[in-house]
């Protein structure tokens, strides 16, 4: 343990090169400062808070172990990337987060060599990864590709098309699972259960497993035909993983808090040379910051807080937002008529399908990162003759673009799109503004699309699109709150076209 008057760690790091030139034993107090660095920014500047503090100790370890830049480096989603930040010659700029002309809230090649992708999206870093190795093979290249994935942005398809090539192409990648049984609300679906039954099944690795077993279990350092005998031995004791049926060679569950434990698996998997390699690392959304741990999302994402009670600085709410008047006549709408459902992509809270689905759970579905499901999925739903109501932010929408024109619009199935979210963000930035909704619906065919004015049109559109049965339509609204105008009790049906 570091003594309390032990000269501060952190000032003494600019970039991870300083970092790498501290001992080992250092890196316990260095962990500690950044996580109370990342929650002084972001108090002052609001963001994502929780899952940056699940990565504190992984943060460090990826930089002390792998040589970024030139080792790629890449944070899934990007919204758990301050303390990469604050490590990557960006400390002095951290409370410009999410500001005009600050940081950028997410990873951003434009912003430093350490950010080697952009992100903002979730489930792009497998793929994007494996690129790159596979174009480091090409080029005669030997450094390392590391992408960090959360449990919930695997749920996602993307990370199951990469991982299946990744397994076929055996280039050399390292993808650290960062699983914390959370997405922004509790993750969904079987994916979610498999990780805990996994976690749970296997014990942590001891220190003496990992610097032995591990070196031993890794194919560089045996036969290969005795490799394999491993492995199937390994799978029939530990009834095997889908990781492993993919391709991958999997490690772990490994404590992720832990930089003792943390520190050898890395260096190993780093010096293994082996193709594909997972890395199921455990940790907890919100780690070591009282407030943020018992909050319900973990503190996911905040507006400025006081450091010492945790409270939120909450504007004064002139009218409720359009999130909540959408959530809200839809409910009356699902009132009147058993056929209306909906279905969320893991933004049950965003999106307020919350709401929905405490007055109506069975006919609530949140499909998970998993946007051209959702979509797929309520098309489906709209040929047996159900009502489905699909509420996605306007730019996560983008990424189910073929399963619009395909499988809804050329099929002219009513399936009702609420886009939130629709037009300029703010902090988000470019990534996550629905700037293009219009375009690329307004050029479907029999498309209906409706933009209110106010709140009260609003729950207008809810009623004219829960009426309205000959064919896709959506209706596109903003982030915040509405006007101020009276709501009406129930929207009336508004003429298509006018
Ligand atoms: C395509 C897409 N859909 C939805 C989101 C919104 N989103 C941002 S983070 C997040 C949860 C990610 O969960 P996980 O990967 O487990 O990371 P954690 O926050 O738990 O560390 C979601 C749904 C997104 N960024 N991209």
């Amino acid at each position: 343990m570091p003594l309390p008057t032990a000269k501060p760690a952190l000032d003494s790091v600019r970039t991870p090169a300083d970092l790498r030139r501290l001992p080992e034993d250092r890196l316990r107090q260095l962990a500690d400062e950044l996580r109370q660095e990342t929650i002084e920014a972001v108090s002052v500047t609001g963001g994502h808070l929780g899952a940056g503090l699940g990565v504190v100790e992984l943060t460090v370890a990826l930089h002390y172990v792998f040589d970024t830049p030139d080792d790629r480096l890449i944070w899934d989603v990007g919204h758990q990337c301050y303390p990469h930040k604050i490590l990557t010659d960006r400390r002095d700029r951290i409370r410009t987060l999410r500001r005009g002309g600050g940081l950028s809230g997410f990873t951003n090649r434009a912003e430093s060599d350490y950010d080697p992708f952009g992100a903002g999206h979730s489930s792009t870093s497998i793929s994007a990864g494996l690129g790159m190795a596979v174009a480091r093979d090409l080029q005669g290249g030997d450094n390392h590709v590391v992408c960090v994935i959360g449990d919930g942005a695997m749920s996602a398809g993307m990370a199951y098309e990469a991982m299946n090539n990744a397994g076929a192409l055996g280039s050399r990648l390292i993808v650290i699972l960062n699983d914390n049984d959370m997405s922004i609300a509790p993750p969904t679906g079987a994916m979610s259960a498999y990780l805990a039954r996994l976690a749970s099944s296997r014990t942590y690795l001891s220190l003496r497993d990992i610097g032995r077993g591990l070196v031993r279990k890794l194919p560089k350092f045996v036969e290969r035909g005795a490799a394999k005998a491993e492995e199937y031995a390994r799978g029939l004791a530990m009834g095997g993983t889908l990781f492993e049926e993919l391709g991958f060679y999997y490690v772990g569950p490994i404590d992720g808090h832990n930089l003792d434990h943390l520190l050898p698996v890395l260096k190993n998997v780093r010096d293994a040379g082996h193709g594909p390699i997972l890395v199921h690392v455990v940790t907890q959304k919100g780690k070591g910051y009282g407030p943020a741990e018992e909050s319900d999302d973990k503190y996911h994402g905040v507006s400025a807080f006081d450091v010492v009670s945790g409270a939120q600085a909450k504007p004064k709410a002139n009218a409720p937002t359009y999130t909540r008047v959408f959530a809200e006549a839809l409910i009356r709408e699902a009132e009147a008529d058993e056929r209306v459902v909906a279905v969320t992509a893991a933004m049950p809270g965003g999106t307020g399908l919350d709401l929905f689905g405490r007055a109506f759970p069975a006919r609530t579905f949140d499909v998970g990162i998993a946007e051209q499901h959702a979509v797929t999925f309520a098309a489906g739903l709209a040929t047996e003759g159900l009502k489905p109501f699909c509420a996605i932010y306007s730019t996560f929408l983008q990424r189910a673009y073929d399963q619009v024109v395909h499988d809804v619009a050329i099929q002219r199935l009513p399936v009702r799109f609420a886009l939130d979210r629709a037009g300029l963000v703010g902090a988000d930035g470019a990534t996550h503004a629905g700037a293009y909704d219009l375009a690329y619906l307004g050029c479907l065919p029999d498309f209906v699309l409706m933009a209110p004015a106010d709140e009260a049109e609003l729950v207008h559109m809810v009623a004219t699109a829960a009426a309205y049965d000959e064919g896709p339509s959506a209706f596109r609204y903003p982030r915040g709150e509405g006007v101020g105008v009276e709501l009406p009790a129930r929207g009336e049906v508004l003429p298509i076209g006018r």
